[in-house]
């Protein structure tokens, strides 16, 4: 009692039935495996990670009721029941009116991309995404950034920093014309702004301009759950609303959206497509039979599908909610309290740490932001990943860096796998990194893959003098 009265904290609203040992692997072997990775996180064996923070994609720990809708799997190669189960889920909280399975995001950016892309039309986005834009790109489609432009600087603390600049896309409407315009690519959260949120009155302006000029709005709802919960905490007129309803309204001024479900949805695997239009669905329907999988199970089995659509009830409770980016904001408070440059506000499925104001001695050419991962690794076994100038990759026109001004190292948090100690644990690793920062020479690449080469990239260390 006495000064704790009357507080009330946020817990989880679940409780650990199974547990996965971690393993901690010492100084020695971090220094070997580092190495043998080629200084890239993507490129260590898990085993060698004692907290993998590398992303929050496909790293869910599904439910009890989850796990049992796995046993409830109906295999048959066509019109599996757990197909109509996700249909129907879909349908109602997202509320579009066709849906195409694909094995996860990318496949149904794929599918998107190739039959709503006409080669040469622009693809404004309120910022890229790697696998979204690399779609978009291999069918012809030049992205075009209209996020506003506090999204670029990591100190800039707008409560909405995902929305759409509508006046730079109504300059490129007017510049281009509406016909050569694929669609409008809506993110929602932002990930590589640092899981930032768009309001719901952008995304209802949105519509209204897009529907002046005949434009499509596509959404990438892989995090619009996340996106809720700003909406509801700091909208006005949303405080009441449940998370449900608000990612329904959303949703409402959109035409489509593709989904990873490996976030939000709580799942390993899987993703989708949905789109209002008869006509456009029918291409879809049609082309997922070439490159996932007929169109009742694109690429999945049954029982994945059985487990997103429970998945995908879960993820708007609000309690839920809370909880998840409630723990995500506490490792932001314990970094922001010891003064480590971090983007503000805190998003929803990350934190992600401001290389370029964390090793101000290193230019962009040098990878700060790879180096902090790696260095992170090397303290600690924890596992992060480069969100800066490896990750944008090359301009496809001149073959040029793309440079972001962003030059982040992301620390994604899987939904309901760590706890609070963990996070405790993350904090003091990058505070000890970070009172060393002085000491990082940063890293040159040695090689680099034709296509998101983030992923596969391999580098080496700059000797110290
Ligand atoms: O990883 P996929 O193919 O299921 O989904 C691709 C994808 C699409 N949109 C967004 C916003 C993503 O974040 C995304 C995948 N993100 C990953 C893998 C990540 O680590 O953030």
């Amino acid at each position: 009692m006495g000064q704790q009265a009357g507080r009330r904290s946020w817990a989880e609203p679940w409780k650990i039935k199974m547990v996965e040992p971690l393993r901690v692997v010492s100084r020695e072997q971090r220094e070997r495996a580092l190495a043998d990775a080629g200084y890239n996180t993507f490129l260590l064996r898990s085993d060698d990670v004692y907290i993998d923070l590398l992303t929050d994609s496909g790293t869910n720990a599904m439910s009890d009721r989850q796990w049992a809708g796995l046993m409830l799997g109906d295999e048959a190669y066509a019109g599996s029941r757990n197909f109509f189960h996700l249909e129907e889920a879909v349908q109602r909280r997202y509320g579009y009116r066709h849906l195409v399975p694909t094995h996860q995001g990318r496949g149904a950016e794929h599918l998107l991309s190739k039959v709503a892309i006409q080669p040469g039309q622009f693809v404004p986005g309120n910022m890229y995404f790697t696998t979204t834009r690399a779609h978009q790109e291999l069918a012809g489609g030049v992205f075009t950034d209209v996020i506003i432009p506090e999204a670029h600087d990591p100190s800039d603390r707008h409560p909405f920093k995902g929305n759409v600049d509508l006046g730079a896309l109504e300059a490129l409407i007017a510049r281009e014309g509406a016909g050569r315009i694929a669609y409008v690519s809506l993110a929602a959260t932002v990930n590589m702004a640092g899981g930032q949120p768009v309001s719901m009155a952008n995304v209802r302006a949105l519509r209204a301009l897009c529907s002046r000029h005949g434009i499509r709005i596509m959404l990438d709802a892989t995090r619009l759950v996340e996106n809720a919960f700003f909406i509801q905490e700091r909208e006005e007129g949303f405080a009441t609303r449940s998370i449900a309803d608000i990612v329904h309204e959303f949703c409402s001024y959109t035409d489509g959206a593709w989904m990873s479900s490996k976030k939000d949805s709580l799942v390993n695997i899987g993703g989708w497509v949905a789109v209002n239009d008869t006509a456009l669905f029918e291409e879809l329907r049609n082309l997922v039979v070439l490159y996932e999988g007929l169109h009742t199970y694109g690429g999945l089995a049954g029982r994945d599908m059985e487990a997103m659509a429970i998945g995908i009830e879960e993820s708007l409770q609000d309690d839920y909610i809370r909880a998840r980016i409630g723990q995500v904001r506490y490792l932001g408070d314990l970094l922001t309290d010891w003064e480590i440059p971090i983007v503000q506000p805190v998003g929803g499925h990350a934190i992600f740490l401001d290389a370029r104001a964390f090793y101000v001695h290193l230019p962009q050419d040098l990878f700060p932001a790879q180096t902090l991962a790696a260095e992170l690794y090397l303290d600690s076994g924890i596992r992060a990943m480069e969100r800066g100038i490896v990750s944008a990759g090359r301009n496809p026109l001149t073959g040029d860096h793309t440079r972001p001004r962003l030059e982040l190292t992301r620390l994604t948090i899987p939904r309901r796998v760590y706890t609070q100690a963990h996070m405790d644990v993350v904090a003091e690793s990058v505070k000890n990194v970070h009172d060393n920062r002085a000491w990082a020479r940063g890293l040159r690449m040695v090689y680099e893959p034709k296509y998101l080469r983030f992923f596969q990239a391999r580098f080496e260390p700059l000797p110290s003098n």
